[in-house]
This record gives C-alpha cells, structure tokens and sequence, in this order.
C-alpha cells in the first residue's frame, strides 16, 4: 500500500471522551481508521507535532495533508465527507442541525469542566472557588441532559434531536459516560434517572459499547 492509501489515524486516548465521539462516529458509518493511544500530558506524546494547542483527537490523513483536530471539527468533517453513509449524523433541517450542535457544546462543556476540576484537584493547594465553579458546571449540564431526555420521553422519542441518531446522542453518551466512568458524581443514576435509563440503553449500542473509556496510567505530573 502506497504511503497515499490506507487508513484515516485517530490520534486518541484510551479514557478521551472527546475523541469518543469521533472514534463513534467513524465507526457507525463504517469509515476504517486506526487508533493510535497517547497520553497527551506525558513528554512521548506526538500531539503538539500536529496540534499547538497539545490537544487530542487528532486526524491525520494518509497522504499527509494537514491535519484536523477539535472534536467537533472532526465530526463535521466526517459527516460531510462521508454524507454517503448511514447514519448521517445530523438531519439535515439547519434549526434542528442547531440544536444538535448545541448539545454536543454543552457535553464538550460538561467534559472541559471534568478536566479542569481533575487538575486542580491534584494541585498541592486546590482553589475551593475554582472547584465549586466547575462542579457547578458539571451538575448544571447532568441536570441539562436529564431535563432533554424527560422532554424527549415525553414526546414519545428515542432520541435526543430529530428521529434519528445524531451527533447530540452521541456526545450526550460520551460526557455523561465520563462522569460516570470517571466517578465523579456518586448516586448519579439516582439523582436523574431518566437520563441514566437512556446513557445505560444507548452506551450498550453497537459502535458504542466498543468505544467505553479505559484508564491510562498518568507517570508525569501535569500540574
Ligand atoms: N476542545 C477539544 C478538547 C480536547 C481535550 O481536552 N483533550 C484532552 C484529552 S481528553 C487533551 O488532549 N488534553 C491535553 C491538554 O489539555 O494539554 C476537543 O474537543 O477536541
């Protein structure tokens, strides 16, 4: 195989919510990729050669053009490249495109949230303000995602946008899958329950219950 042809390479992290959601997406539709695992904090990583934000996911094409990163700019990437294939991912309706890219902004909220609380905690000196500023966050985007799927339960529907899966379901599965993953709200599941009766239905999913988080082994210190 010439170095033009083969496979998309995601660069990704075995626990990344984010890059979940493109390893997801690219699964359903069936797009062949490699996953190549780093740790973006520690000295070895390859992301700052592609990214100067240091940021995975990453994208990188075969024949060497440059690369894409951000989740969600990836996932658009993909659902218009490959529009071909099902699921589309998105409606195709702009007002209802809107909304399902406003949930994927308030899951990637909800997981920039996660992270920024997971370093401060590890600070010798934590900033209690810093803390409750992001917890706040994380309980206002899980008390989000439960009202939507009460309202969409109501109205008789499967999923969070439209009739069909889209990129809001499957974001929606990723950032509340990290909280879940990582333990950060014990008794979650008790305190909204309807959401945690649609994230337990849809992580199973095909194409979503491959993709569940693994920890690494954090070695160097980041903060
Ligand atoms: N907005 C970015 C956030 C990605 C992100 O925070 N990725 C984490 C891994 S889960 C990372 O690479 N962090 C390294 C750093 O912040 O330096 C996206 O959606 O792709």
């Amino acid at each position: 195989m010439s170095k033009t042809e083969g496979p998309l390479t995601l660069i990704s992290a075995t626990p990344s919510p984010f890059a979940r959601m493109n390893r997801i997406a690219m699964t359903l539709k069936g797009i062949p990729f490699q996953l190549q695992n780093e740790i973006p904090w520690e000295k070895d990583t390859q992301t700052p050669k592609y990214n100067p934000l240091e940021k995975l996911p990453i994208l990188l094409f075969p024949d060497g053009r440059p690369p894409v990163y951000d989740s969600a700019h990836i996932q658009e990437y993909l659902i218009q490249k490959y529009a071909d294939r099902e699921p589309r991912l998105l409606t195709g309706d702009m007002d209802l495109d809107l909304q399902a890219r406003q949930i994927q902004v308030l899951a990637e909220g909800l997981m920039d949230a996660f992270v920024l609380l997971f370093f401060e905690i590890k600070r010798e000196k934590p900033s209690a303000e810093w803390r409750a500023r992001q917890d706040r966050k994380i309980d206002g985007a899980m008390r989000a995602f439960e009202d939507l799927v009460k309202e969409r339960k109501k109205a008789d529907k499967q999923y969070l946008v439209g009739d069909d899966l889209t990129i809001a379901d499957i974001a929606a599965v990723c950032g509340v899958g990290h909280i879940d993953f990582a333990g950060a709200r014990e008794g979650w599941k008790g305190s909204y329950p309807t959401l945690a009766e649609w994230w337990g239905a849809m992580n199973e999913r095909e194409g979503f219950k491959e993709s569940k988080p693994v920890m690494f082994d954090l070695k160097e210190s980041v903060v």
